[in-house]
């Protein structure tokens, strides 16, 4: 195996945000997008957990997590500096841990409210409101979370975001944070968002 194999889901948000770490990185990688449904055998058969994003380096070395992911293309290479200064420090690691826990949670609720009846959706966004006032504070004066120059904070973040802004955009384009959604804005109309969202067929 000469190149890396990445098993995907393209609107993963954990796959997205490997996917942004190995376009800037300029990494070998061959896609495969996985159905979350049929989930392919030499998939399963490296990483038994059955979720993606799982990268499989050329040495045979599985990758299974998105940050490790992440983490790992940066190392080799980072043309943009996503892990220097305020990128992946330690404020940045703790943003990106709330992301993933209390953040995530809240996106799951709020997104498929009809899986958990125990509270109605508005009450679901209204945990996820919690971290978006975080980071319209941490954007104050500065587009990125990590500065004047993206990091590995922003897009480790920005797909979840996302998602949560897409579940009511009608919310979202009148919700009192304007910073959040300028930066994500910027996300999403830029090349390398861009880039990575394309369908490729395979
Ligand atoms: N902690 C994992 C989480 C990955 C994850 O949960 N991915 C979802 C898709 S967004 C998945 O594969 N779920 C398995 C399934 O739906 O069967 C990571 O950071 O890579």
């Amino acid at each position: 195996m000469s190149s890396a194999i990445l098993y995907t889901f393209r609107r993963c948000p954990y796959a997205i945000r490997a996917r942004l770490a190995l376009a800037v990185s300029q990494v070998d990688v061959v896609h495969h997008e996985v159905s979350l449904r049929d989930k392919p055998a030499a998939m399963l058969a490296i990483s038994p957990k059955g979720t993606v994003p799982v990268l499989q380096l050329a040495d045979g070395h599985v990758l299974e997590q998105s940050l490790e992911i992440m983490l790992w293309a940066l190392a080799r290479h980072d043309p943009q500096g996503w892990l220097t200064g305020a990128g992946w420090d330690a404020s940045a690691q703790q943003l990106v841990a709330r992301n993933d826990g209390e953040f995530k949670c809240a996106l799951d609720r709020y997104k498929y409210p009809e899986r958990f009846p125990e509270q109605d959706q508005v009450c679901y966004r209204q945990q996820g409101e919690a971290f978006l006032l975080a980071l319209e504070q941490r954007l104050a004066g500065q587009p990125w979370l990590a500065g004047a120059q993206a990091g590995v904070v922003d897009m480790a973040i920005l797909p979840f975001v996302r998602q949560f802004a897409h579940v009511d955009k009608a919310w979202f384009v009148e919700a009192p944070y304007p910073k959040v959604r300028q930066w994500l804005t910027a996300f999403l109309d830029s090349a390398l968002f861009l880039g990575v969202m394309e369908k490729t067929g395979a």
